[in-house]
């Protein structure tokens, strides 16, 4: 398990916390994700490649990083 600290600029309301923390457990089911739109601040815990879990934030439509 590895623990992520990522920024995302453009992550602004709840909405955008959903859809980022479906898009992590869409590649892991099992990853834990907090995020917080006020700070733009995401961490992620997961067994997922941290490439891959940019990539997947990154292809629901945000710049992270
Ligand atoms: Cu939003």
């Amino acid at each position: 398990m590895t623990t992520l600290q990522m920024t995302v600029a453009d992550m602004a309301c709840s909405a955008c916390v959903d859809t980022i923390t479906r898009a992590v457990q869409g590649l892991d089911p099992a990853a834990s994700v907090q995020a917080d739109p006020q700070t733009k601040q995401v961490q992620v815990d997961s067994t997922a490649d941290e490439a891959a879990i940019k990539a997947a934030i990154a292809a629901a439509g945000y710049s992270v990083a």
